[in-house]
């Protein structure tokens, strides 16, 4: 089918899934002993959505993510060993360890940002389609956002400017039913957020976010229209969100009813599936033996990286007494 993932593509996918629920099962088990600062946002069960929507783009495109942003960073090809020495709050990080787990970013390939304010991945994205639009360039710019930041304002303002002048630009709603402990159906009046995209003139589609081949398929295609010219398009992933809003979640609103049939459409069963049927299940376990190696390598290389050294300017002056 046109628009779908080579089988190495699809290998690769199930890799950085892998690669992603280990950084942050492993970053859980940290956080419980007290080894982590501040909360986690994790992405289990999500990581279909941030993986292969990335690896359904080129590196030069630009993309940008929210608070819950690991398995975007690791689609878009971040190392796990710089991510993890971020978070840790290690020089080798990718912001010198002084960003921390919402803010990462590697603009060498295309990966402009997580953002901790809710919504402004989206505005920033079409103001990235705009640049592109005015240089000529053969890229496109994606908003990963979530479905609590669907209800902004600012959501509103930046996809009618992208659907009024046509921008080259993926607004993929990752919808894992949870705005904090807020349920969608409290957040909205209406259960599928696509349909919005009629009001801004562009394509809107629901998809199966659990599914990663459908997540890649879809970005594909909101790309390749987006560099024909055509514009903007609205994807809505339909999600889950496994683990609580952060570390910092006390839990108990999630029931194992609500969550059974997710987790048993775990993205990552759903891709060694469809894998193994194209490439044997021995060769997919051995897809995870090795993203254990490399996750765990990752751990102990940024573990044992250094610490920035801080130099603290006083203010002199007017501020230098408040
Ligand atoms: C502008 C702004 N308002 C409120 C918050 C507090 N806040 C952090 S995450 C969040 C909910 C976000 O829900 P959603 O967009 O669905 O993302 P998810 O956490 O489900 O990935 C809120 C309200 C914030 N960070 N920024
Ligand atoms: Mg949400």
């Amino acid at each position: 089918m046109k628009n779908s993932p080579s089988v190495e593509e699809q290998r690769e996918i199930h890799r950085r899934m892998i690669l992603t629920r280990r950084l942050e099962e492993i970053l859980g088990v940290m956080a419980k002993e007290g080894k982590t600062r501040g909360p986690l946002h994790r992405c289990d069960g999500q990581e279909a959505v941030g993986v292969a929507s990335c690896m359904a783009l080129n590196t030069s495109d630009y993309v940008c993510t929210t608070h819950r942003g690991h398995h975007v960073y690791v689609g878009k090809g971040m190392e796990p060993r710089r991510i993890v020495a971020e978070i840790m709050g290690r020089e080798t990080g990718y912001c010198g360890g002084r960003g921390g787990h919402m803010l990462l970013g590697d603009a060498s390939i295309g990966m402009i940002g997580g953002n901790a304010i809710v919504g402004a991945g989206i505005p920033a994205a079409a103001g990235m389609a705009l640049s592109i639009q005015v240089l000529k360039q053969d890229r496109v710019a994606m908003a990963v956002f979530g479905d609590g930041a669907a209800q902004t304002g600012i959501a509103h303002e930046a996809m009618n400017m992208a659907g009024l002048w046509k921008l080259p630009v993926i607004f993929l709603l990752e919808n894992n039913q949870y705005g904090l402990t807020v349920r969608q159906e409290v957040q909205s009046p209406v259960e599928d957020l696509f349909i919005r995209a009629a009001g801004y003139g562009m394509p809107g589609l629901k998809i199966d976010g659990n599914d990663a081949v459908a997540v890649y398929r879809a970005v594909a295609e909101a790309s390749e229209r987006a560099r024909r010219g055509e514009g903007a398009t609205l994807i809505e992933a339909k999600t889950y969100r496994m683990q609580g809003f952060s570390t910092s979640d006390m839990g108990g609103y999630q029931s194992d009813e609500e969550m059974a049939p997710w987790r048993e459409r775990d993205p990552i069963l759903v891709s060694a599936k469809a894998l193994g049927a194209l490439i044997g299940d021995k060769a997919v376990s051995d897809i995870a033996s090795e993203a254990e190696t490399d996750i765990q390598a990752a751990f102990d290389l940024a573990l044992s990286d250094p610490f920035p050294t801080f130099e603290f300017h006083r203010p002199s002056g007017a501020y230098a007494e408040i």
